[in-house]
């Protein structure tokens, strides 16, 4: 029986990666096994080419060039991770996965949507994630989490970048029904508390997958 693919997604410091060990730890105590992830990444190669992604560069990245990066190292981890691990059974939670590209390359970048759909068919064909919890804040609430970091170059854009992503993600989340948008501006305990209450109708059906 193939396991359920679970995505995380928002604008940097939303919460994904902290709440990354809570969501799988969450599925581990329904007794079902769950590999945990990441996007760019999830492979030695598409973890190279997340290198590359992220890397600070005097050479201006091309959109195409940064777009067709991010597609060529989402081939590599849905091969040599994703889908393998689906048809053991198992459950795949990913900090990111396409949503983000709508996001950032399509949101972010200015992309149009229909380019990034192409290569989405091309890539993932029929597959998509059952849940995607979309932790969501506005800028000013999380700058603060994260001063002191060093800057990758993503994180080196500007606020209205960040609110064009943020919007591409709200308006993503409006249309599908498997994204449950989630209020990361809360506590850590009422995040994770909205989180449980996302997984509860698939942890449900866990036994009859
Ligand atoms: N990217 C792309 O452009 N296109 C794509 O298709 C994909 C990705 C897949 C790398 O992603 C970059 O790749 C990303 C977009 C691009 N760049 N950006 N920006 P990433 O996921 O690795 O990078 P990130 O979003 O910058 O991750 P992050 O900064 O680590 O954010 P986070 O994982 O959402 O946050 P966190 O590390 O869990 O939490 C940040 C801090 O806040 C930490 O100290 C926590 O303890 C604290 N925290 C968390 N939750 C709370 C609450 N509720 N209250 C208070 N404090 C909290």
């Amino acid at each position: 029986m193939r396991g359920a693919f679970i995505t995380l997604e928002g604008t940097e410091g939303v919460g994904k990666t902290t709440n990354l060990d809570f969501v799988c730890a969450t599925i581990r105590r329904a007794g079902v096994e769950v590999v945990r992830t990441r996007e760019p990444g999830g492979t030695p190669l598409a973890e190279e080419i997340r290198d590359l992604l992220l890397a600070v560069r005097d050479e201006p990245v091309a959109d195409i060039a940064e777009l067709l990066l991010v597609f060529a190292a989402r081939g590599q981890h849905l091969a040599g991770t994703i889908e393998p691990a689906l048809r053991a059974g198992c459950w795949v939670v990913s900090d990111r996965f396409t949503d983000a590209t709508y996001a950032y390359q399509g949101g972010g970048r200015g992309v149009d949507e229909a380019t990034i759909a192409t290569l989405e068919r091309l890539v993932h064909g029929n597959l998509q994630p059952d849940l995607t919890l979309v932790l969501d804040a506005p800028f000013d609430s999380v700058a603060s989490r994260l001063s002191g970091r060093t800057r990758d170059r993503f994180e080196r854009e500007q606020r209205d970048f960040f609110e064009r992503v943020r919007a591409g993600y709200l308006e993503r989340a409006a249309e599908l029904s498997r994204c449950v948008t989630i209020d990361a501006t809360q506590p850590l305990d009422r995040v994770q508390a909205d989180i449980v209450a996302a997984l509860a109708p698939l942890l449900r059906g866990a036994g009859e997958r």
